[in-house]
């Protein structure tokens, strides 16, 4: 049975299912997500020079629900069977409908992601994240934001600014749920871990704003 955790902090509510998918089903959708998505490398351009992301991504969605970070504009992909399957299983779930899906692909522990929060203006505020690892456990870490930016000017939750970073790790099947206002107030990473060798793939179910 699925373990469900409720992670709190000043701003932060999080909520974590250890094993969400068993060890079977996660190998299976890992194995069928790496051959049905049609994986990227894409780079960013930063003071004219391109950096290719240190991972594969792929952004899944209903048409119009495009996505921009870092200057990059996101091709939308249709949804694959796999992804539109754990899509449905997930709004039963949190009764949210979720229209639009980034993939992350880590080839080992050199593919990672920096410090961000997703707080695009092209994501509904109000609306969760739902995160689904699968394949290699990795560290995701978590710290209040230096300087919040955030739709309103409210003041900081209270205890905001002693909350220190810390670290949940994610294995193969956890489901990871961030809940708002989590994004206007911390940011993610997920660090490098250069002796690993096996795969991750990460699953971001996000609702956009359509245009
Ligand atoms: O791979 C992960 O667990 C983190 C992914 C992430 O930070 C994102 O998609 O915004």
């Amino acid at each position: 049975m699925p373990v469900d955790q409720l992670v709190l902090r000043p701003g932060l509510c999080l909520r974590h299912w250890s094993g969400w998918l068993a060890p079977t089903a996660a190998a299976d959708r890992l194995a069928r997500l790496q051959a049905e998505v049609p994986w990227k490398q894409e780079a960013i351009t930063l003071y004219g020079r391109r950096h290719p992301l240190p991972r594969l991504t792929c952004w899944m969605a209903d048409p119009g629900c495009g996505y921009r970070y870092s200057g990059l504009a996101n091709a939308i992909e249709p949804w694959s069977p796999v992804a539109a399957e754990l899509r449905q299983a997930l709004e039963q779930l949190t009764g949210w409908r979720f229209n639009s899906l980034l993939l992350n692909r880590y080839r080992d522990g050199r593919d990672a992601m920096g410090w961000h929060a997703d707080d695009e203006p092209e994501l509904d505020p109000a609306a969760p994240i739902a995160s689904l690892s699968l394949g290699a456990p990795r560290d995701f870490r978590l710290r209040p934001r230096p300087s919040p930016r955030r739709p309103v000017d409210l003041p900081p939750p209270e205890g905001h600014g002693q909350a220190l970073p810390f670290n949940i790790p994610l294995h193969s099947g956890d489901l990871l749920l961030m809940e708002a206002p989590t994004q206007w107030w911390w940011q993610h990473a997920l660090p490098r871990r250069l002796r690993l060798q096996q795969e991750r793939l990460n699953l971001t179910f996000r609702v956009v704003r359509p245009a």
